[in-house]
This record gives C-alpha cells, structure tokens and sequence, in this order.
C-alpha cells in the first residue's frame, strides 16, 4: 500500500467534522481505530504483530530476540484539534519506509520494528508520552494508575474499557534491551527547514520542558450584585499571572503558554470560585526554565495575595534536557550525505517526543520533515506531498544504512 493510499485510509479517523482538527484521544473509540488501522497495516505486511504491557504497538521483520533491532516508528493520538501530521506522520513513513526497502531488496541483517507508542500527547490524562515513559520506567505504575482525565475516569479504567490490562502496565527493559537504535521520523513543528530550504533535518536535542497546574481559589458570588471591593475574584490573578508569563518568557528567550483552563462554577453572571490553568513552559537550558516558572509562580502568588485568593501550584511532568546520541546522529548524517546532494541540517526543537524519552536508554535519533508554515498543534498543520516522500526515503535509506549493513 502506498504512502498515499495509507495516508488516505488514516486521515477520517478522529477528524471533527467541525473544525477539520483531530481528537485522538488515549483509549478513545478514535484510538481504538487508529490501533486497528496499525495492525492492519502490519498483518497485511506479514509483520509480527504484539501490544507490549503498556498498550504500545509492536510490528516485526524478523525475530526482536536476536537483538540489536532497528526500531522505527512515533504515535497515532493528538491534542485536542490537532493536525494530521504530528505523530502519523512517522508511523505512515516507517511503513513506507519498509515498503520501499522491500522493493528494493533489502537484505536486513537485524530485526526491523515498528512502532505506535500509546498515548504521546497526555491530552486526555495531562501527562505526555505514558506509552514511553511507563515502558523505560520514568513514570511507575502506581503514578499512571492514579492518573484521571476531565470526565473523572481513572487511566486503569480507560485502558480495561479499551482492552488493555492495567494490572500489567510497568517498565520494559527486556523489551528496550532488544533494541540498539530507534530512529522516529516527525513533522517538523517550527519553520527551520523552511527557512533553510530543506526537506529534511536531523534532530540535535529537545529543550527541557514541563507542565505546572496553578489552581486559584476565590469565592463564588453575584455578578450583578457583589460589589468590585467585596469580591475574591481568581480570574484576575489568573489573568495577571498569563501576562506574567509571557513577559518573563519574553525576558528569558523561552517560551511559557497557558493553553488550557478550567473554570468554577463557569457560569456567565457568577464570580467564579476556582480558576484552574495549566502552563507548559519550555526553554533551551534547564536554569532558564527554572528561573521562568520561579518567576511566574512568584507573579501568581502576589496577585493571589493581593485578591484574597488561595494559589497552589503542582508540577504535574517534567522532562529533562535530551541531547540525542552523538554517534547515531553523525551516522544518519553520513548515511544521507552519501551519493546524494541532499543537505540535511541538524536542528534543536522544543517539542517533546518519545525519542526523547527513550534517549536514556536506547541510542535514538529523529529526523524531521519540512512544514511549510511551522504550525502545529492545530488543523493548519502540513507538509507537502514532495516532502512526505523525501523524509519516506530519507527514513529508507537510514534504515538500509542501519538494518542491512
Ligand atoms: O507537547 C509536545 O511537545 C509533544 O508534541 N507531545
Ligand atoms: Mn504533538
Ligand atoms: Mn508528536
């Protein structure tokens, strides 16, 4: 099946009709068709087929015990909108990328794997990359049992009403131990290739980054009638405290969004209760990033205390520094520099990705695909045609270099 016809049958799965956005959501019916569309597409290819304890998917050229696969692969969930590239992108290349090997007529030396890991985005329980996380053992089971999304519903439970067993979620080392190089092939999320003119770019490292809630707590009251000095109002330091953000941002050369918000009891002609939001800052050095969310959390607490209004702040996820493996990266830069005029620059990213998470553990590289307009995390995400290919063959050819030496 080609790249196209893949990317055909995939794009109507978790689509909102509404806003041409996607709603992949961990466990969700849409998850659910996404992993059926994978398992097709590895049974189809006479691929070993397996979920491992935490819900990733798994397909198999040759047998991943002899060890020192080559993995490729990235995940299939979204935010919320999100576009069709973040993440399917990776998994429809690495099909693609076999497909065109096989046409070649590869002879692979090690066991070739592909890749869906569950639930990349945290949309649904806050928390990004669980499939990762819980697998090279940075998250335990008992933090993933406890988390619950907005409805309430606990992870566990999301995960038996989709056929999974909870009991069995835990880390994997047997199962990374397998493995001696994953490469994930991503869209771009920046305008850096597009300014540079190349299709194609190899990842160096992806900055620190986090998740803080900031609930603000107030008192519900009259919107006619409570008078403006009588009021504990949580959406004015809240308010306060997104402006903060962006100013020290701004000062430190990093970025900080509060990109979700909860409100109670979120009627119009009340005075709300509870503000709750969440920022997710980021930032090339982990002092920086220190030093941007002191500052925010210092700004919310006084605008708090000049409200009367109680402030907690919660770290829920943190994700270290990565600088990708050196000897990796300089091997796909040999591996797309041979016999072709293929410049491929090597570009840092704020985005996370599970490549990231594994990097501890598993020598992994990226390699990114052009985005014409740098969007992301929104329908307006893209890549063209051209450059769909050009990352399918860059990602063959890496694997070639890599599979059959
Ligand atoms: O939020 C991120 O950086 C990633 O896309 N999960
Ligand atoms: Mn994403
Ligand atoms: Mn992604």
């Amino acid at each position: 099946m080609s790249f196209h016809s893949m990317w055909a049958e995939l794009s109507p799965v978790g689509r909102s009709s509404a806003t041409g956005g996607y709603r992949r959501f961990a466990w969700s019916g849409a998850d659910a068709d996404c992993r059926a569309w994978f398992r097709e597409q590895a049974e189809t290819r006479g691929l070993a087929y397996e979920t491992d304890r935490n819900g990733n998917q798994w397909a198999w050229l040759g047998d991943p015990a002899a060890g020192d696969a080559v993995v490729t692969g990235s995940h299939l969930d979204s935010v919320p909108d999100g576009g069709a590239f973040d993440g399917p992108l990776g998994v429809v290349s690495a099909f693609a990328a076999l497909d065109e090997l096989r046409h070649r007529g590869a002879r692979f030396a090690k066991p070739l794997g592909i890749v869906n890991f569950g639930d990349e985005e945290g949309a649904r329980f806050g928390l990004a990359c669980v499939g990762s996380r819980l697998t090279a053992g940075h998250l335990t089971a008992e933090q993933a049992r406890r988390l619950t999304d907005g409805d309430g519903v606990t992870l566990p439970r999301a995960m038996a009403a989709a056929g999974y067993d909870p009991d069995a979620i835990g880390p994997d080392p047997e199962r990374l131990d397998r493995i001696g190089a994953f490469v994930e092939l991503h869209v771009e999320q920046g305008r850096a290739l597009d300014l540079s003119g190349d299709p194609v770019g190899i990842a160096s490292a992806i900055w620190p980054h986090g998740r803080w809630r900031f609930d603000f707590r107030g008192e519900a009251n009259h919107a006619g009638t409570t008078r403006l000095t009588d009021r504990h109002d949580p959406m004015l330091p809240y308010a306060q405290t997104v402006l903060a953000a962006r100013r020290e941002a701004e000062h430190a050369g990093a970025v900080a969004t509060f990109g979700k918000v909860a409100v109670e009891p979120n009627g119009v002609n009340a005075v709300p209760s509870l503000v709750r939001g969440w920022l997710d800052s980021r930032a090339a050095e982990p002092e920086t990033l220190d030093a941007v969310v002191g500052g925010i959390e210092r700004a919310a607490r006084a605008h708090a205390e000049a409200h009367g209004v109680d402030l907690t702040v919660a770290r829920e996820s943190f994700t270290p520094v990565v600088e990708f493996d050196h000897a990796l990266r300089d091997e796909l830069t040999r591996i797309l520099g041979t016999g072709t005029d293929l410049r491929v620059p090597v570009l840092g990213t704020g985005a996370g990705h599970d490549a990231g998470i594994l990097s501890g553990r598993v020598p992994t590289a990226m390699l990114f695909v052009r985005n014409p307009t740098g969007v992301s995390h929104s329908p307006a995400e893209s890549a063209t045609e051209d450059d769909c290919t050009a990352g399918v063959l860059a990602l063959a050819d890496v694997l070639e270099g890599l599979a059959c030496p």
